[in-house]
């Protein structure tokens, strides 16, 4: 069993698509073990988009995932890195296939929806930057 984190984005939660987005989640068979709404500082955002640091896109990208709440969460499910990456489709929503989140509902590159960690080392790193040991749950105890 593999766990994730996933962020809605700010663009989610202003457009009234957390549910959808959950429920598609949820959907492929992933469960919610760990989940909060707040309002991302620039020091998180920093730390959780450290690899793009010195990109063209950056400062813009920092701006956006702070600029309003969003709501994190931690998914559980049999290769949850992976299968949540596919249901959220290609990074550029022009990009995504049709039945991804991003492919049916996002705009554009930057207001794509939603963040899923990358491989299972970096989930968990990601995973702590968003919530406490005691603040992710077994469901099943
Ligand atoms: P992903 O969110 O699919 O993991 P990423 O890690 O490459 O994509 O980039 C993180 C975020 O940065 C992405 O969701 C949106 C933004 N971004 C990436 N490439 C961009 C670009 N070329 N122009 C504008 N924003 C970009
Ligand atoms: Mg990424």
């Amino acid at each position: 069993m593999q766990r994730t984190l996933v962020l809605l984005k700010p663009d989610a939660l202003q457009r009234g698509l957390a549910g959808e987005i959950i429920s598609r989640l949820e959907g492929r068979g992933l469960k919610i073990v760990a989940m909060k709404m707040m309002q991302m500082d620039e020091e998180l955002a920093k730390r959780l988009y450290e690899i793009h640091k010195g990109k063209s896109f950056f400062q813009g990208l920092i701006e956006q995932i702070t600029s309003s709440p969003i709501i994190a969460a931690v998914f559980e499910g049999e290769n949850a890195v992976e299968l949540v990456r596919g249901t959220m489709g290609e990074t550029d929503p022009a990009l995504a296939m049709p039945g991804t989140i991003r492919g049916d509902l996002a705009l554009d590159i930057g207001r794509n929806l939603i963040h899923g960690a990358d491989s299972e080392e970096i989930a968990e790193k990601e995973s702590e930057l968003f919530f406490s040991a005691k603040e992710i749950f077994r469901l099943h105890p």
